[in-house]
């Protein structure tokens, strides 16, 4: 409960900012939207999965809810999958596959034509599947079996919460330029412990719901606007402020993107985006994990590059925005044996107000 209220502040913060200056211009929605002809924000054609697009005019408010969904398999050395046999020849068990999702509640608004606020709220669900050797598996329940013996490990619940300012640098008919700082506050559980009969222990660092540290959250954003085109770039940057109370702190994130978004018809757009991720390895260990126990439990087997090609689709119906799109790795290489990243999923729903 006490994390509850803790991580709502910032989305009370803004609502509360808002109410005010919703307030003190009451027909900001007629006569504001008039000054809005070069903001994309009405029709954002961009890109679901890139969190940074548009600033608003002042006083206009988006509602948003975004879901990510991550598959990822296999156990890789130095791109190569590996066996079983050869798994099981280091660590007592490994991850077969898994499954993450991120659901997201979004809150926007303008303070002015050149400020905006946004504030979100995560929740975090994470599946994943076991496996290990036969002869290793004597638990209580029963399996048929005949190689290897699997179970899941599951976390849910709320991750970290993220406030962040939008400041429009350039905003004129063609280009758009916007830079912006973020924080996030260290709300999602870091402590997180497997099923009491299968796994009594606190479960590894990709389970866990949060990051454990403050992080700092800068980004810059073009866009380049030609007829129904929208051309952008983005790069952010996560940088991990701190360590956390178990004594380690993930590695910094660095992310490069570059889209092409087209208006087909009034209310149908398209685009394509290519990412490149990289995360930074883990500083320090939570001292508790066995390392031995799975490749995920051993703090040098994190972090990595990936690059990500993303199609997706808007639909536009009145000041409704559905978006759904889909990412997969073009290339990946992770430090140490790590699970292959094969897919990504994105839904989204906005309203402007
Ligand atoms: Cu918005």
């Amino acid at each position: 409960m006490k994390l509850f209220i803790k991580s709502t502040m910032p989305i009370m913060a803004v609502l509360i900012i808002a109410i005010q200056l919703k307030a003190q211009i009451p027909d900001s929605l007629g006569l504001k939207s008039l000054n809005c002809s070069h903001c994309l924000c009405q029709k954002d054609i961009s890109p679901l999965s890139t969190m940074i697009s548009h600033v608003h005019p002042k006083g206009k408010w988006m509602f948003a809810y975004r879901a990510m969904t991550m598959h990822m398999e296999g156990n890789y050395l130095q791109g190569k999958r590996i066996s079983e046999t050869k798994l099981f020849d280091n660590y007592l068990m490994g991850a077969e596959h898994m499954n993450m999702q991120m659901h997201m509640i979004m809150i926007m608004v303008g303070l002015s034509d050149k400020f905006t606020i946004m504030s979100m709220l995560n929740f975090n669900y994470s599946n994943m599947s076991m496996i290990m050797p036969e002869n290793e598996s004597g638990h209580t329940h029963n399996n048929d079996e005949s190689h290897s013996h699997n179970h899941h490990m599951k976390s849910t619940g709320l991750g970290d919460t993220k406030i962040y300012a939008l400041y429009s640098l350039i905003n004129n008919s063609r280009h758009d330029l916007i830079g912006s700082l973020g924080l996030s506050i260290p709300s999602g559980s870091i402590k997180k412990e497997g099923h009491k009969s299968l796994y009594p222990l606190r479960m590894p660092y990709m389970m866990q719901l949060g990051s454990g540290s403050f992080e700092v959250l800068p980004s810059l954003s073009y866009l380049y606007k030609i007829n129904k085109w929208n051309l952008g770039a983005q790069i952010n940057y996560i940088i991990r402020a701190n360590d956390n109370v178990l004594t380690y702190r993930l590695g910094n994130e660095l992310s490069v993107n570059s889209w092409a978004a087209y208006l087909i018809t009034d209310w149908l757009s398209t685009s394509i985006k290519a990412e490149y991720l990289y995360i930074g390895t883990i500083k320090g260990k939570d001292n508790s994990l066995f390392e031995l126990a799975e490749p995920a439990a051993n703090s040098k087997n994190y972090g990595g590059n990936l690059l990500n090609i993303h199609y997706g689709v808007n639909f536009f119906i009145k000041q409704h925005r559905l978006s759904i799109e889909l990412a997969i790795p073009i290339t990946q290489h992770w430090q140490g044996i790590q699970m292959h990243r094969k897919l990504f999923g994105y839904f989204g729903w906005q309203i402007m107000f």
